[in-house]
């Protein structure tokens, strides 16, 4: 009778320490995180090639200075946008903004990351955007102040194909 006892107790405690070890497994496997295969490449890493464009100038000519730009598809680019001119204008590329990634838009201690439509600068004012085409193509770029596109102020983006 005693016997019996001291075996079921055993049996007991075997029966716990193997739930143990179960539960540890469990919460082993539950750590394993999957890693994604992509992101070989980190582009926000890599070196962005520096362009500068004027919207408008000292004269206040309603144009882009240059109004013809050509990225290719997959490099880091760094656009400086500047309005050195008396009036506000605006760099309007919609489609192109919908087929590149932007990583970030910055204006003095502003810095502003996500979808970028059109970009609104001051008199004086200046901002730099960062971004990685995406997708090849022919796309327009105006200023969508009433009047300014017929007058001249847009030009053209081409995206080519990665070289
Ligand atoms: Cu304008």
């Amino acid at each position: 009778m005693i016997k019996f006892n001291f075996d079921f107790k055993l049996l007991f405690k075997q029966i716990f320490v193997g739930l143990g070890l179960l539960l540890i497994l469990i919460l082993e496997l539950n750590s394993i995180e999957i890693q994604p295969a992509f992101a070989a490449v980190d582009l926000s890493r890599q070196p962005a090639t520096e362009v500068t464009v004027s919207l408008s100038n000292e004269s206040g000519e309603l144009k882009f200075f240059p109004d013809h730009f050509q990225f290719e598809a997959g490099k880091p680019y760094k656009l400086i946008l500047k309005n050195p001119s008396p009036g506000k204008h605006y760099f309007t590329a919609k489609d192109f903004a919908d087929m590149s990634w932007t990583q970030k838009v910055e204006s003095g201690k502003l810095e502003v990351k996500g979808a970028i439509h059109d970009l609104e600068l001051k008199p004086g004012g200046e901002a730099t955007w960062v971004f990685v085409p995406i997708r090849t193509g022919t796309y327009s770029l105006r200023c969508s102040i009433p009047g300014h596109t017929e007058a001249g102020m847009k030009g053209e983006i081409i995206i080519t194909e990665n070289s």
